[in-house]
């Protein structure tokens, strides 16, 4: 896709984003589809454990999937740009390095309602760090500039880029990267969104500032990721039988921003009134909680309407307002539509 042909007008960049974020995650967002036939009263947690597969993992790009021969003949990570020498790096360079394995949550900031563009893997890769101490930074560089085989670009400022957890990750659940999620290597950048994950990474440059791809569309450059809750099930317009015990549940996430999730509330009165849910999986502030609570459904017929809020241990509560995601992501809690039935 070429760069700076954009039309200009803010409502039109934003558009444009959701609508490719709502074409590209179609085969990927709704993975169990028959939920209705593996009974809806059923125990069926969603997520229904702390790893995402690797089909059932969003994807997300701006365009095609480059494939990538990470051989040294087509493929070696260049570190160039405000540095004090400029550095190469093959594939076997970077998988012969002390590595880090650990759980990260990867979320859109396109997401309006933070229900399917969130998923979470474990992850192996280096700290970026190792590749900058090795070129020697120029005090006059801010940021670091990432730029793609697909010709996306973007940039994080040093301070983010130094620290310990930010990695550049070869391989997922246990496996290479798939090409999907950005073989040979993407960066893991905790606390941000997606847009500051690049994948396919070709060139690490430092660099005074610069402009990414999303931002010369209207997207918030700092893209901190914000305290959400996704309801998982039920999901839309399902039917929960009437007078039977359903478990609602879900994910909660801040990235490490709030300090971490505390808590979960769930109202079924339009939040009038929130039951709290049970914390039955986590791991770091950087993946994603998992929750869930029983509710006993009506014996009658009728519509119910699922809220749930997350409070972050700073002492944060999600609220109500701005369900829009543009320009820096969604801060309001997620509901969820669904019937009762006999
Ligand atoms: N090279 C490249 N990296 C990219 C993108 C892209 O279009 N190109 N999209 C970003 C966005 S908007 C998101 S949400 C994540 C999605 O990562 P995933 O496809 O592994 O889930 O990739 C990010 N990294
Ligand atoms: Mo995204």
């Amino acid at each position: 896709m070429p760069r700076n042909k954009e039309p200009k007008r803010e409502t039109m960049k934003r558009r444009k984003f959701v609508k490719i974020l709502a074409i590209s995650a179609a085969g990927a967002a709704l993975p169990i589809g028959d939920f209705e036939a593996a009974g809806v009263t059923g125990p069926i947690l969603k997520p229904g454990s702390m790893i995402t597969s690797i089909p059932d993992f969003y994807k997300l790009q701006i365009g095609n999937v480059p494939a990538i021969n990470a051989a040294p003949t087509h493929w070696k990570l260049l570190v160039t740009g405000l540095v004090e020498k400029n550095q190469l790096f093959t594939y076997a360079d970077i998988t012969s390095m002390p590595s880090i394995t650990a759980m990260r949550t990867l979320k859109c900031i396109g997401d309006d309602f933070g229900t399917t563009q969130m998923s979470n893997a474990e992850w192996t890769g280096v700290p970026l760090r190792v590749f900058l101490d090795k070129a020697g930074i120029k005090p006059e560089a801010e940021v670091v500039v990432f730029r793609c085989r697909d010709s996306y670009h973007t940039a994080i400022p040093i301070a983010d880029a130094m620290r310990e957890e930010t990695l550049l990750a070869y391989k997922m659940n246990g496996v290479d990267l798939p090409k999907e999620h950005g073989y040979p290597i993407r960066l893991l950048n905790p606390g941000h969104y997606g847009t500051k994950n690049p994948k396919w990474i070709i060139t690490i440059q430092l660099a005074k500032k610069h402009e990414g791809y999303w931002e010369k569309r209207g997207w918030d450059p700092v893209a901190s990721v914000k305290l959400a809750t996704m309801i998982g099930t039920p999901e839309k317009d399902s039917t929960i039988k009437a007078g039977k015990t359903y478990t609602i549940s879900g994910a909660a996430f801040d990235s490490g921003n709030h300090g971490g999730i505390r808590s979960v509330e769930v109202s079924l009165d339009e939040g009038k009134t929130w039951k709290a849910a049970e914390i039955w999986a986590s791991d770091s502030p950087l993946a994603w909680t998992l929750w869930k609570c029983t509710w006993r459904a009506p014996d009658e017929e009728g519509p119910v309407n699922v809220y749930a809020r997350a409070t972050a241990n700073d002492g944060l509560m999600q609220k109500a307002t701005g369900f829009d995601s543009a320009p820096a992501g969604a801060v309001s809690y997620h509901t969820v539509e669904a019937k009762v039935a006999k």
